[in-house]
């Protein structure tokens, strides 16, 4: 198993949380990199449903621990539900040890995204409204609360008094809102900094260590490829960085200590939020995918945008996270289906182009150019080898890999730990 970055492929909910699930057995050690709320695993074990949006899903084995990593931002108020709603599943979060480097969403951070995502009308990114943009544009800009802060509530009262009597001046002047209460959120904050106390620590410390005494390391991502702040189609993208590359940033681990990274991407392509999507299905199609595969987000219970595979985007994942090897998922999705179409390429005024454009004005414009395949007509949900799956079923897992050129080692048919074939 080795030290292991899992990422998304696509625009997130490619089915990370089940990889990672499957992967955290061998873990001994999950952590979570970047992102904050905004995220959201659906984990089901023994018929159980789970909804974690901060915790990693290793919580769920008694001998994993889980890191909460410095590049993510934390709503305490929905990580202490989390932790309460585990508690009371007997689930033991002793295990669970969080950044004092990460940054912490604080109720501004939610106003200030939903206010401004009013404001930008049409050009709107469609965010989760879960104050994710606001709290790493206060780290960038210097001015943000970090755990590390929220550990001395001395410290705490004059820095948050400061920082609120500035976001209140933004939230009546330029959004026309009522103020926060400053004192309010400062209790508040104070009894949520004593509820997470005992599980704040130096993660990037604890990490090296168990490297150096050669534990197992899964680095599990959020979101995806294309929703990476700086690879993924800006500006529609989350202020985060879901590539492999921010593992490292993310949790203070030198790239040297990684020894894998594993893609996840569906057998088709979701996208939730606004933004160009040129393997978009508005029609029937679209809403077959949505239907069979339960295509409404985590989070937020957003319909996602649903369309046919699009290999220029799953190559362009391949490169710019190192990518080893792929797990597809979802295949199942496509059993009722009479033919399949696989994005090989786009063309864009009057050009074929088979790599990514940055420009999101070109990227509008690219129309994809598909191969059709054959559908299976069979349902694959009991499969459990290559062999089980019907020909066609394997043509097209084949060609998704002959096209991005990397190998698919993990084939999911559905969410329980079950229905997943692992490629010798
Ligand atoms: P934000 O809130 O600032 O991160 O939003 C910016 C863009 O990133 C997209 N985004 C996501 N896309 C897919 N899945 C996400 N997680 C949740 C889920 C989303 C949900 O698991 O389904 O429940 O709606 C996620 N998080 C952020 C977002 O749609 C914007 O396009
Ligand atoms: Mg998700």
């Amino acid at each position: 198993m080795a030290n292991v970055i899992v990422i998304g492929a696509q625009w997130g909910d490619e089915g990370k949380g089940k990889i990672t699930d499957l992967l955290s057995k061998s873990a001994d050690i999950v952590v979570r990199y970047q992102g904050g709320v905004n995220a959201g695993h659906t984990l089901v074990v023994q018929g159980q449903t789970f909804k974690l949006h901060l915790i990693p899903s290793g919580i769920l084995y008694p001998d994993t621990e889980c890191i909460i990593g410095c590049g993510t931002v934390i709503d305490p108020q929905v990580l202490i539900k989390e932790l309460d709603q585990l508690e009371s599943l007997n689930i033991s979060t002793q295990n669970l040890l969080i950044s004092e480097t990460a940054h912490v969403t604080m109720p501004y951070h939610r106003l200030i995204d939903q206010a401004s995502e009013e404001r930008r009308g049409d050009h709107r990114i469609g965010t989760t409204g879960r104050g994710i943009g606001p709290t790493y544009a206060d780290k960038s800009e210097r001015t943000g609360i970090r755990i590390i802060d929220l550990m001395n509530p001395t410290g705490l009262r004059k820095q948050l008094h400061w920082a609120i009597s500035y976001k209140n001046a933004i939230l009546e002047k330029l959004y026309n809102l009522p103020p926060l209460d400053a004192e309010e959120v400062i209790d508040q904050y104070l009894e949520y900094a004593e509820r997470l106390r005992p599980h704040v620590v130096d993660t990037s410390l604890k990490i090296y260590d168990a490297i150096q005494r050669r534990r197992n390391i899964l680095f599990e991502g959020a979101q995806g490829t294309l929703l990476d702040l700086d690879h993924g189609t800006y500006p529609y993208v989350t202020s985060s960085n879901p590539v492999a590359g921010g593992a490292c940033v993310g949790t203070g681990v030198g790239p040297t200590m990684i020894d894998r990274v594993i893609g996840v991407a569906k057998a088709y392509t979701t996208r939730v939020g606004e933004g160009p999507f040129p393997t978009e299905l508005n029609g029937k199609i679209g809403e077959l995918l949505c239907d069979r595969g339960a295509e409404f987000g985590t989070t937020t219970g957003r319909r996602r945008r649903c369309g046919w595979f699009d290999a220029v985007i799953g190559r362009y994942a391949v490169r710019v996270n190192g990518m080893d090897c792929l797990a597809i998922t979802k295949l199942d999705v496509l059993d009722e289906l009479d033919e399949i179409k696989v994005c090989v390429a786009y063309e864009v005024d009057g050009e074929k182009c088979k790599d990514f454009p940055h420009n999101a004005r070109r990227f509008a414009r690219c129309r994809p150019i598909y191969k059709t395949m054959p559908g299976w007509k069979h349902s694959t949900v009991n499969c459990r080898s290559l062999e089980d799956l019907p020909p066609q079923a394997l043509d097209y897992l084949k060609f998704l890999a002959e096209l991005m050129e990397v190998p698919i080692a993990i084939v999911s048919l559905g969410a329980s730990r079950e229905q997943t074939i692992i490629v010798e």
